[in-house]
């Protein structure tokens, strides 16, 4: 399992699509759940190609072709995570304005979806009043709110004033790499996950 797990974040960062695919599918067919293969190989392999960036050796290039290779690997996975329908509610969710990284948003989606909530995926690089336009339009028990940028993740503020007004209970979660609970506790955000997985559980607890 370690040597598929290795070749797996290995196959993300180098941007190989129909690798990633074909040892998600190996590693589905030893009976391994979706949760190892993302959190012992390909989120790993998008932290280091972040990293890589980070430090200059990586580019914007690389960063695509990686995240192309991601999501190949979460279009395989989905069957696995596809759900229960226990009727956890909708959900709208979206990424906020200034902001198009839509990976972890994805991931954050099939996770509710996997846990029985009906999603309403409405995009990326939002504008506040987008969101208020869904709120009104879907009714959502629960609005969740991804940014990815330490300068986008200032919109979510904007976002929960502006959605409050409209509906001064509602429940709206927070999430993405630069955010943190005490970030999501100041601006009045009624939860936070840290990661697609525990975002399920969370929406379930706020639901
Ligand atoms: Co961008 N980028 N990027 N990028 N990118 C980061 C985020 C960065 C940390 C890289 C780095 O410098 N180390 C950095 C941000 C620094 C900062 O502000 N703190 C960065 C930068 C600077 C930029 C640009 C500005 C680069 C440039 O143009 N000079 C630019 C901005 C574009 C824009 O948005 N306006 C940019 C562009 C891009 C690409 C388009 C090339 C590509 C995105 C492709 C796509 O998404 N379709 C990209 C990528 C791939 C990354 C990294 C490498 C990987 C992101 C990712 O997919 N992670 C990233 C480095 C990193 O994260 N370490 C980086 C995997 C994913 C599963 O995790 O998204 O964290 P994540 O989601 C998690 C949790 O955060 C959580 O659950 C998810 C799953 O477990 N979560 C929620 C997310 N949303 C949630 C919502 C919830 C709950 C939980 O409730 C509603």
């Amino acid at each position: 399992m370690e040597e598929l797990l290795s070749k797996l974040k290995a196959s993300v960062i180098e941007g190989d699509e129909d690798k990633v695919r074909s040892l998600v599918e190996e590693g589905l067919s030893t009976g391994q759940g979706p949760r190892v293969l993302l959190e012992g190989a390909m989120m790993p392999a998008m932290e280091e190609i972040g990293s890589r960036f980070a430090s200059g050796e990586a580019y914007i290039p690389e960063l695509i072709v990686a995240a192309y290779a991601m999501e190949a690997g979460m279009e395989a996975l989905k069957p696995r995570m596809a759900g229960d329908d226990s009727g956890g509610g909708k959900v709208v969710l979206g990424t906020v304005a200034g902001d198009i990284h839509s990976i972890g948003k994805n991931l954050v989606r099939m996770c509710l979806e996997g846990a029985g909530f009906d999603v309403v995926d409405i995009g990326e690089d939002l504008k506040t009043e987008k969101f208020v336009e869904a709120y009104r339009e879907h009714q959502p028990r629960i609005l969740g709110l991804s940014a990815l940028l330490s300068s986008t993740m200032l919109h979510m503020r904007e976002v929960i004033e502006a959605v409050r007004a409209v509906d001064p209970a509602a429940v709206v979660m927070v999430g993405g790499a630069p955010v943190a609970q005490e970030f999501a506790d100041e601006i009045g955000a009624s939860g936070y996950a840290p990661n697609a997985f525990e975002a399920a559980i969370v929406a379930r607890e706020l639901s």
